[in-house]
């Protein structure tokens, strides 16, 4: 039996360096010999990812629960291609997942419940690789765009809410299923600590996929 791709998450506060390590992930694995793609959330391409798009470029007004439950429908229709992925044994790495969705929604004063509700029963990441940058060091990368939550405070209550959102996964499915990355220094340095991350885990490859929040 072919064994299933792995489901990796990165998660972290705008500017860690997500998108960064995510396509040097993907670059690496592709490199070894594995396949390997990269699911973006927002998927921004689908139907559902315009409505979210234009909501994030204050193009359009949304209610916070309205566009919260958009970006729960935009991972539950990626979610048959991302187990079938797997199932081909094609490794998938998403930038952001559920765990965005609650901290953004939940910092914005949505009941954490709540806002965990509607991502119960998507396929549970092998392990999500939260990267952690101090306020200052974010500050001396590229400034925030444009988008709507793109502001300090925002981000500082979204970085507490993470912390909750920690708690519940290690609580729930054990605690090897959320790791912090430090994600100052180097581009390089960081990459390091990702890529033995991602080597530590090589055997769930063996394991079925779980369902998250159950
Ligand atoms: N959102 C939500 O509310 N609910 C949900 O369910 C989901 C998302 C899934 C858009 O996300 C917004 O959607 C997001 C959360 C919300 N709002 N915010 N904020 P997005 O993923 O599309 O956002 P983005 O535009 O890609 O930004 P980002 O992800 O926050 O950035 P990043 O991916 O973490 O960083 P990066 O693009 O890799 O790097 C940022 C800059 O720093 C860039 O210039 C790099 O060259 C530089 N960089 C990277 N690493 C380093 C190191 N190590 N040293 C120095 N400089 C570095
Ligand atoms: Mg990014």
């Amino acid at each position: 039996m072919v064994n299933r791709g792995l489901f990796i998450v990165l998660e972290g506060l705008d500017r860690s360096g997500k998108s960064t390590q995510v396509s040097r992930l993907h670059d690496q694995l592709e490199q070894d010999g594995h396949k390997a793609r990269i699911q973006k959330f927002p998927d921004r391409i689908t139907a559902i990812g315009k409505m979210i798009d234009s909501y994030l470029r204050s193009e359009a007004e949304l209610d916070d629960r309205a566009v919260h439950l958009l970006f729960s429908a935009n991972r539950w229709e990626c979610c048959q291609a991302i187990e079938q992925s797997l199932q081909d044994g094609v490794t998938v790495i998403a930038d952001r997942y559920a765990f965005s969705g609650i901290a953004f929604s939940a910092a914005k004063g949505l009941p954490f419940d709540f806002c965990a509700s509607p991502d119960i029963g998507l396929p549970l990441p092998d392990v999500t690789l939260y990267l952690t940058v101090s306020p200052a060091a974010a500050a001396k990368r590229a400034a925030y765009g444009t988008e709507r939550y793109e502001q300090v405070d925002l981000q500082n209550r979204v970085r507490e809410q993470f912390k909750l959102v920690a708690d519940k996964v290690r609580t729930m499915h054990g605690p090897d299923r959320w790791v912090e990355v430090d994600a100052e220094g180097s581009i390089d340095q960081v990459w390091e600590r990702i890529w033995s991350q991602v080597k530590a885990i090589e055997s769930k490859k063996g394991e079925q996929i779980h369902r998250l929040w159950t």
